[in-house]
């Protein structure tokens, strides 16, 4: 059959690459063009995108995919959520998008509470409250009284930015405008009444387009510097890296309907661990509220009903600390190192706010145990051990309060993305969860923007059949649940740290 070759160029908060897909309609083959690093700089007070950089090596991977001899159909983009930028007239881009973990959105929630009531904003929107998110980072801009407000045209959330740099074209892509908390999920349309209260410019908000559906064509200058013959298809993936991740869950199970609640939940697990269930419409009631769950935009009109756990951030800035200490670790080290310390020692709430900035992750794990009255980890071993632990006790209690929403059994859990090779916590996932992990695929979020662009070329037919060829193209390692009874153990003591 004849094979079309699309690339995802896909930006994770560790990592950014180039994905190239070739698909022949029946298996997608994945080759990594090209990786790069994606940190963001800290210039004056503020944390940055590194944008011009991260530019130039999307436009990299283009190249080296030409070079490749591969014939690209298509190329969609996709970044993590709540990011942005503002445009101004002639096409101007307007300061240097800045990076969620920046603290200017300290304080941001109960400005707007002031202005707009809590409940109201997420009736409206049914989306968590999490400081980063776009509506605060705008209200934190005009707190600050900054000029960009005044000028800007249009706001682009970063992969549409990108989108933009790319073809020219101006446009929000759906999944990733629903991390902004200004989108209703019911009306599919942008808040006016959140706009109006919070006095936000609605008129730079984007028209929304559906991921699979095409933004344009690379423009004639980034034709000629990649290299290419002619142009080609920009298609707006689900942009938000989540939603393309989701995407690509290698299960047989159809959508859900309204009369079938779902048995399996997926763990879309990286920098973050996003855990919740595929939902035919949005949830939002009292109980989703209360525990904090979140609404996003899925694909073919589906909702992710999901919650953010801090997830492998913790490690990740951890082994930065240290690296920056002189003691450079590896993911496989650090995983020896855990998996050889001794069980169940102290344990945290991953989700504690004090975990969310950048800086030293052992020393406000130490201050956590202190501050609950346990022992410090007394290794880097069992600081990861630790944190190993404590997520999948969170991935426990976030999947009982999904069962409890949804008043249904979760029987499977998948797990994809790059923390599905950290094989040490998938296994405590399926202990501490008393359910079976099916791990794998490690790059769902670029198969999924992959097979968005197939399907919106029209070479995938529904949601179901793309997720049977991801399953038949990429292996999955199961992980049977063992040890109850130490986990209840240890469960007994973590529901006791997260009530407090
Ligand atoms: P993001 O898209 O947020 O950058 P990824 O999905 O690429 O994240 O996942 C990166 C994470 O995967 C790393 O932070 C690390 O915790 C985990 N990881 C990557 N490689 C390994 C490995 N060999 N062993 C264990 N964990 C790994
Ligand atoms: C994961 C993710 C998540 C968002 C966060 C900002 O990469 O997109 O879904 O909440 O980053």
């Amino acid at each position: 059959a004849k094979t079309t070759d699309y690339l995802a160029l896909d930006l994770g908060a560790e990592s950014g690459r180039g994905m190239l897909g070739r698909f022949d309609g029946d298996r997608l083959g994945l080759e990594e063009i090209h990786r790069f690093p994606n940190g963001p700089v800290r210039m004056l007070d503020t944390l940055y995108w590194d944008l011009p950089r991260l530019f130039d090596e999307m436009k990299t991977a283009i190249r080296m995919t030409a070079a490749a001899k591969a014939s690209i159909d298509a190329i969609g983009v996709d970044t993590w959520g709540v990011d942005f930028g503002l445009i101004g007239r002639g096409d101007t881009l307007l300061g240097n998008p800045v990076h969620y973990r920046d603290p200017r959105t300290d304080g941001m929630l109960d400005a707007a509470f002031a202005r707009i009531p809590r409940e109201r904003i997420y009736e409206i929107t049914g989306l968590q409250f999490l400081p980063f998110n776009t509506v605060y980072q705008l209200l934190a801009l005009k707190t600050a009284g900054s000029p960009l407000l005044d000028v800007a045209e249009t706001l682009l959330m970063m992969p549409d930015v990108l989108g933009w740099l790319l073809t020219g074209e101006r446009a929000a892509e759906r999944t990733d405008s629903s991390t902004t908390q200004l989108l209703d999920p019911r009306t599919g349309e942008w808040s006016d009444e959140i706009c109006s209260a919070l006095e936000l410019p609605r008129s730079i908000l984007p028209r929304l387009i559906e991921p699979g559906s095409e933004l344009g064509t690379l423009r004639a200058s980034v034709v000629e510097e990649v290299g290419l013959a002619k142009t080609v298809t920009v298609i707006a993936p689900p942009t938000h890296d989540t939603a393309s991740a989701v995407v690509a869950v290698p299960t047989a199970s159809a959508t859900v309907g309204a009369d079938s609640p779902p048995d399996w939940c997926y763990l879309s697990s990286g920098t973050w661990s996003l855990l919740g269930v595929e939902v035919p419409r949005p949830v939002v009631n009292e109980e989703t509220y209360r525990y904090n769950f979140t609404n996003e935009g899925g694909v073919l009109g589906t909702t992710r009903l999901l919650k953010n756990i801090m997830g492998l951030w913790l490690v990740q800035e951890s082994r930065r600390t240290w690296a920056r200490a002189g003691n450079d670790l590896s993911y496989p080290q650090l995983m020896a190192m855990a998996m050889s310390s001794a069980p169940f020692g102290p344990l945290i709430d991953p989700d504690d706010p004090s975990f969310l900035s950048h800086g030293d992750m052992p020393a406000r794990i130490v201050a956590f145990c202190k501050k609950t009255g346990q022992p410090a980890p007394e290794s880097e071993g069992a600081l990861i051990r630790t944190c190993l632990e404590s997520l999948a006790l969170k991935y426990r209690w976030t999947i009982e309060r999904l069962e409890s929403i949804c008043r249904t059994k979760i029987k499977t859990i998948h797990i994809v993305g790059g923390g599905s090779q950290n094989t040490l916590l998938c296994q405590f996932a399926a202990d501490a969860c008393g359910r079976p992990v099916h791990a794998g695929p490690v790059e769902a979020t670029a198969i999924g923007n992959i097979l968005m662009q197939a399907l919106g070329r029209k070479r995938i037919g529904s949601l179901q059949q793309l997720r049977a060829i991801v399953a038949r193209s990429f292996p999955v390692t199961v992980f049977e649940p063992q040890n109850p009874r130490a986990w209840d153990d240890a469960n007994g003591r973590f529901q006791e740290l997260v009530k407090s």
